[in-house]
């Protein structure tokens, strides 16, 4: 960084006062039953707190709000079905606190944006519908009736095609799937979805080479894989049920691989908190090898994977599944030369890792009989996201990992529905086949024209081109990238409409006018017209089953999901379908789903066995029809990724203590930062060479095509990470991640891979 002047010349050596400790050897273990209890007893009071606990994940109760990580099968399954961060997912949701419109009544939006988000959350639920006076800058109470009507004239007024329906992917099939109805009925593709910023590359890359969008691997594989590779993902913190699965399959003697520039905790050893002895013997190792790629090298590392593997069966010869690459391949050959002809000291220099390692991953691949691949934002939010999964997919087919009991493609979602959305129609993209059905059924003629995904939305409403953003749950402006530039684009528009639980900062940077729908959550119950409801939700795995809450609803005034997007519809759409009955049963939504998606056959009857069904996926099957009958090999070629002097690769990961940009606290214990969210993690040589100090106040500055953006005030942390990377917190990092930079194919914001320099703080007036 010497050849770097500092940004300000008022920069100087200012130290913060965080709170690092050494990371803990293990996840779980009694940190995790402590953590859990604090959550439920400062949010719900341990008797609501307990009650909910008890209702997780059962098959009488509701889904876990937070991962898509599926549920063991019912016969084997605890009572205690959750973990620390599905704790903590549910106490956010039935806290006890409330944001009523007395609260709205006294504070204008403007003043609410000098809240963090922890404090936003920490207001609690919102307990009525709310419209902004624009004159006062408040929200203030409106009748639901009024509330429709007003919406639905706005979405008139604006007309399909500058309107944009955003989706989130905690809400159900059932309001997933009449949203849907309802934004294709008036006129527009335009679904921007969280599933955008997220698994959208696993989706594209998977669907071109084997025909199905979606993983192939259920839970029972876990119990035979004898080799799992967890790739660019934290199940420690994001999926920790995953962490259940993983213990039972090390203790088994299946080996577990981690590729990660990180190494994350909750993949060396788990102390599962339900299981004391796991306690004594300070928790049980899960993966057996960490292969520490540079942020943005897995492409390299499973080329070299695969060379290897070609290598190893030239000297053994019964390496690859010849039977399985002749009979459901094609493209063996060319991809064959391709990687023989790329170098070992490009593969290693791409991957950041000594081509030694890669030799040995191969050889644990070339050894075992049955593998599972996972992965998740490790992989997805890069320029080049696409080929890299198609580079697992490639890996897998060698061996022929595909289609038979303990081996598979894993992409592990995120939402607790996101798969379920996307399956019941929340798309920009609509197969054509499913708008024939839509026709057939409703006998309307559905857009046809390809709508904007979350990235097109954002660019559309920053030229103008929309008027009306309507959005079903999530957090529109701190979920994205350009922090900045989405808050202007947002309050361009005429008019925002979001559908929530609780205050986000999105409601802050309203359209000119807004409302505010608040919804019942996950935990609670759900009685309309025809009784009490429950509503479905499909698992990572494609396992369709029942929610249904407990507790009783924040406030008297909340509507369900279903019941608000059934309301719009009928203020927007008029008595096309009887919507009221749809709201008053959500067997009728159901029974509509069925009849116009296919693998839904006896819905009704079929999701309430214990544990639901499985999802028809061809590819399980060995079924390739979906790319012309045989997986593709794709070929690609790592990036370069080496940068200039100076500059390091950034990725932006979550805390242990968030869920997306819902804020539970401050503290990562499993990376031992208490108390403080803006820190920047950095190798502590690159630190060095950068002439900063642990704790040193820095200000973060990425660079992309020429433009430059700026966060302020970040700790620098030393942390073991390869050289040339770097890491922050989602979504205090968002301002840095340019809109422009998505990946190649699936539009994704490349999230994980943003270019930056780290300059000494410019001092702020007073501070010292
Ligand atoms: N408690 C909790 N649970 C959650 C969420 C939450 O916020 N909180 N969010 C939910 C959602 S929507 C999602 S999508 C999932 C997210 O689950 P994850 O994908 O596990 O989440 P991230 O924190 O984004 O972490 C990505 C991991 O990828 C690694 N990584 C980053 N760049 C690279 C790279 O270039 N190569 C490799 N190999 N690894 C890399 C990081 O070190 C980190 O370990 O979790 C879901 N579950
Ligand atoms: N820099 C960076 N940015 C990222 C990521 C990253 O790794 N790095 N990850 C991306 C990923 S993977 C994802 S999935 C997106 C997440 O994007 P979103 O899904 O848009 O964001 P969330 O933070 O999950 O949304 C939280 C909000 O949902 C609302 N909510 C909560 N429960 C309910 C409910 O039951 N019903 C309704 N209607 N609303 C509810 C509340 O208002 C809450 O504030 O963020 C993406 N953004
Ligand atoms: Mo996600």
């Amino acid at each position: 960084m010497a050849d770097e002047p500092p940004h300000d010349d008022d920069a100087g050596t200012e130290l913060a006062d965080v709170d690092l400790s050494d990371v803990p050897r293990a996840a779980g273990g009694l940190g995790a039953v402590v953590v859990t209890t604090r959550f439920l007893w400062r949010e719900t009071g341990l008797r609501r707190g307990a009650r909910a606990l008890l209702a997780i994940n059962q098959a009488d109760g509701f889904d876990c709000p937070g991962c898509a990580w599926p549920e063991a099968d019912p016969s084997v399954r605890h009572r205690l079905e959750f973990c620390e961060n599905g704790a903590k997912a549910v106490a956010e949701e039935a806290t006890t606190r409330r944001a009523d419109p007395g609260l709205f009544a006294s504070i204008s939006v403007d003043d609410l944006r000098k809240l963090s988000d922890f404090e936003l959350g920490q207001l609690g639920r919102i307990t009525d519908p709310l419209v902004l006076d624009p004159a006062t800058r408040r929200y203030l109470p409106i009748a639901w009736d009024d509330a429709f009507r007003l919406l639905a004239d706005e979405l008139r007024a604006a007309g399909p095609e500058r309107s944009a329906f955003y989706t989130s992917g905690r809400t159900s099939n059932e309001a997933a799937f009449l949203y849907q109805l309802v934004g294709r009925w008036f006129g527009t593709n335009h679904f921007p979805d969280c599933a955008n910023l997220c698994h959208e590359s696993s989706g594209v890359a998977l669907g071109e080479v084997i025909g199905v969008s979606k993983g192939t691997v259920g839970l029972d594989d876990f119990d035979q894989a004898d080799l799992i590779l967890v790739i660019g993902q934290n199940p420690g913190t994001n999926h920790p049920r995953m962490l259940s699965t993983l213990r039972e399959a090390a203790r088994r003697g299946a080996t577990i691989v981690s590729i990660n520039p990180l190494r994350e905790v909750g993949l060396s050893r788990f102390a599962h908190p339900q299981k004391p002895l796991d306690f004594v013997r300070g928790g049980v190792p899960l993966a057996a090898e960490f292969v520490q790629v540079q942020i943005g090298g897995d492409l390299a590392f499973l080329l070299g994977v695969g060379k290897a593997v070609l290598e190893l069966d030239v000297a053994r010869g019964d390496v690859l599944d010849r039977g399985f690459l002749a009979e459901h391949t094609t493209g063996f050959d060319d991809w064959k030369r391709h990687v023989e002809a790329l170098s070992w000291s490009s593969l290693a220099l791409g991957a950041g890792v000594a081509e030694e390692q890669i030799r040995r991953v191969a050889a644990l691949y070339a050894g075992a009989e049955r593998v599972i691949a996972c992965w998740a934002m490790g992989l997805t939010q890069h320029k080049h996201a696409v080929p890299t999964i198609q580079e697992i997919s490639n890996l897998m087919l060698l061996r022929g990992n595909l289609g038979r009991p303990g081996a598979g493609l894993c992409p592990v979602r995120g939402h607790s529905n996101v798969q379920g959305d996307r399956t019941v129609g929340i798309t920009a993209k609509p197969k054509p086949a499913f708008l024939d059905k839509l026709r057939d059924v409703f006998g309307f003629e559905p857009p046809r024209a390809a709508g904007r995904d979350v990235v097109d939305t954002i660019h559309a409403m920053g030229a103008g081109g929309v008027d009306v953003l309507v959005c079903l749950g999530g957090n529109f402006l701190s979920a994205n990238p350009d922090t900045d530039k989405v808050a202007e684009a947002l309050e361009r528009l005429r008019f925002t409409a979001s559908v929530t639980t609780k205050l986000n900062r999105s409601h802050l940077h309203p359209g000119q006018r807004a409302l505010i729908l608040p919804c019942l959550g996950r935990t609670e119950t759900d009685v309309q017209a025809g009784g009490p409801q429950f509503v479905t939700v499909e698992d990572s795995m494609s396992i369709v089953h029942r929610s249904q809450g407990v507790l009783a609803p924040a406030s008297g005034a909340l509507r369900s999901e279903p019941a608000i997007v059934a309301g719009l519809g009928k203020a927007l759409l008029g008595g096309v379908v009887d919507w009221d009955a749809l709201a008053g049963d959500y067997d009728k939504i159901r029974d509509l789903i069925e009849r116009t998606l296919p693998g839904f056959e006896r819905f009704n009857e079929r999701v309430r066995a214990p544990h639901g069904f499985r999802l028809p996926n061809a590819a399980r099957e060995r079924n390739f029809a979906g790319v012309g009958g045989r997986a593709r090999f794709a070929v690609s070629t790592p990036p370069d990724l080496r940068l200039p002097p100076g500059r390091l690769r950034m990725m932006t990961l979550r805390s242990h203590d968030q869920y997306n940009t819902t804020i539970y606290g401050l503290d990562d214990r499993y990376r031992g930062v208490h108390g403080e969210r803006r820190v920047v993690f950095l190798n502590s040589t690159d630190l060095a060479e950068l002439g900063l100090v642990e704790r040193q106040v820095v200000d973060l500055i990425s660079e992309w095509n020429g433009e430059e953006r700026l966060a302020r005030r970040f700790i620098a942390v030393p942390f073991d990470l390869p050289r040339g990377c770097a890491a922050t917190y989602f979504p205090e990092a968002n301002p840095l991640v340019p809109l422009g930079s998505v990946a190649d194919k699936s539009n994704t914001p490349t999230s994980k891979s943003v270019v930056i320099r780290v300059v000494p703080a410019k001092r702020l007036n007073g501070a010292s």
